[in-house]
């Protein structure tokens, strides 16, 4: 749809420009006034003081100015600027003088108090407003939550004459988890770069700072990897995903592209080469990577669980090790995801032997392996970190794990899968964990979601978004929103501030945000849309 509602978007942003007094304010009978409360925000910010007479008005002198000598901060005031100038057609140039007058101030201060590596302090004055953080990362929090305090309007792509009220106060903020993510599935149908990057800008509102890519299965390999060059060529190429209609595959240049991009947003990608099973697109290229030698025919349906690397083969740790290697190599985050879901068609002695040669080349390469929960029955070392997508509150070798050291990501498919159906009319998606509304995806604590496994325990959340029946980024965004801001609140907000009242009222004020920028999204009936 984002093609008709940009055009729909520029009709009604036409008309309501003709007016010479402010169109919404006209419209809903707000005076000059904020429209929003401060704390209206996905998620709900950590401490919030409103004061109802600082409120600050942008104006077309108003400037952005970043931190002297801070190239960060500067990063993030163009990014800002790009946000704000198009609905208001301010200049808002980002300039690091001192100068006093109407402004938006980014500070940077290894001393600022109280909001850790990725928090922030916003202070809404009558002159202005002040960011402080003493990161980048905890500075674009703050600009993402000025965005959301100004009128939904500031999402169209053409000026709006309006006032651009942010309301008075102030607000101290910072991350439950130090880890929100969201999954992409590539490997069932494969998603564009620029459809991955439209999916980022969409993550980077609800303070996301991971996407995992799904990058490999049974139907597409979708990462170019030199050492083994069919495995894009073939398993990447023409007929590969599901019903055969999913080709496509990221080259190194891409990948690099990908995560710049990602980085400028604060998003750390984490590339998943899923193995020993989910391999069957690697198989049936490679005839050495079978035990008996016979490549089988590539697959494009949807069943899982019926392949499995040699366990057994030297040939198999030479392939495993020369991808992780290439992998490390191009990705500058931390994590790197080895899968281990589902290898129905490994033995258990076999599952763990492999895992017992293959964590080490992780580490080997630098990087802190992630695995889906079934690693945990490896009794991997601490550093590894299982991600549970079960659907049960009880998991006896995950809460071994934790017990053990490891930390956790908490993603329980009947809460946090987007890509389960919302109910039975939902045209997309699948429903073996259930169907998941949006209070569902909401109403559970990831800090007691598995017995034994505690606050202490859990490194954060994700919600993965698995393609097999989803192809275009409409796709993509029709099954991600209104869940996706749920675990995104879940994962930042205290676990004080959990509240579904509360939070329905600012998820139904995102709904005319997704219109100005023409993301698709499901109307949830929980919701009072405006
Ligand atoms: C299970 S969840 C899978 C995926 C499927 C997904 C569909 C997990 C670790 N494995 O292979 O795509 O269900 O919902």
């Amino acid at each position: 749809m984002r093609q008709r509602r940009t055009i729909l978007g520029l009709l009604a942003t036409a008309v309501l420009c003709l007016p010479a007094v402010p169109a919404a304010a006209t419209q809903t009978g707000h005076g000059p006034g904020p429209e929003r409360e401060l704390g209206d925000v996905i998620p709900v910010p950590a401490e919030v003081e409103p004061n109802s007479r600082t409120d600050f008005t942008l104006g077309p002198h108003t400037s952005i100015r970043t931190q002297a000598g801070s190239a960060e901060a500067k990063r993030v005031g163009r990014y800002l600027a790009g946000v704000l100038r198009p609905a208001t057609g301010y200049s808002l140039p980002v300039v690091s003088s001192d100068r006093r007058g109407s402004a938006i101030s980014l500070v940077l201060s290894k001393h600022e108090p109280k909001v850790g590596d990725q928090g922030y302090r916003l202070d809404v004055g009558r002159s202005g407003v002040t960011i402080r953080a003493r990161t980048g990362a905890g500075l674009f929090a703050g600009a993402q939550t000025l965005r959301q305090l100004l009128p939904a309007r500031i999402e169209a792509d053409r000026t709006v004459r309006r006032a651009w009220t942010v309301p008075g106060g102030t607000i101290v903020d910072k991350p439950r988890f130090a880890y929100r993510g969201a999954m992409l599935d590539l490997a069932r149908h494969f998603h564009e770069p620029a459809e991955i990057r439209s999916y980022i800008d969409e993550l980077a509102q609800y303070k996301i700072n991971h996407l995992h890519l799904h990058l490999t299965d049974d139907q597409g390999w979708r990462i170019q990897i030199d050492s083994w060059p069919k495995l894009t060529t073939v398993g990447g190429g023409p007929g590969t995903g599901v019903d055969g209609e999913g080709p496509g595959f990221l080259t190194k240049a891409e990948y690099a592209d990908l995560v710049a991009y990602a980085a400028s947003r604060y998003i750390t990608i984490v590339p998943e080469i899923d193995m020993p099973g989910h391999t069957n697109a690697a198989q049936s290229t490679y005839a050495e990577l079978n035990c008996d030698g016979v490549a089988p025919p590539p697959r494009t349906d949807i069943e899982v669980g019926y392949s499995s690397l040699c366990i057994g083969s030297e040939t198999t740790y030479r392939f495993v090790e020369d991808v992780i290697r290439e992998l490390a190599a191009m990705t500058p985050g931390p994590y790197l995801h080895i899968g281990g879901d589902e290898a129905h068609a490994t033995t258990d002695e076999d599952y763990r032997t492999f895992m017992n040669r293959v964590l080490p080349l992780v580490e080997k390469y630098g990087k802190q392996a992630f695995g889906w929960n079934e690693v945990a029955q490896a009794d991997p070392p601490a550093s590894v970190v299982p991600q549970y997508w079960g659907t049960t509150t009880e998991n006896a070798d995950l809460a071994e794990a934790a017990a053990r050291g490891n930390k956790v990501i908490m993603s329980p498919a009947n809460k946090s899968y987007l890509d389960m159906k919302y109910d039975a009319n939902t045209p997309l998606g699948l429903q073996w964990a259930g169907f998941i509304e949006v209070r569902d995806a909401y109403e559970w604590d990831p800090g007691s979601h598995v017995t034994g496994v505690g606050e202490q325990s859990v490194l954060g959340v994700e919600a993965p978004l698995w393609s097999e029946t989803l192809r275009s980024i409409d796709d993509i965004e029709f099954m991600a929103f209104p869940r996706l801001p749920a675990i995104a609140e879940l994962g930042w907000s205290p676990r004080a501030s959990h509240d579904w009242e509360s939070f329905s009222q600012r998820l139904a004020e995102q709904g005319p945000r997704w219109e100005q920028r023409g993301v698709d999204f499901y109307r949830s009936p929980q919701i009072d849309w405006p």
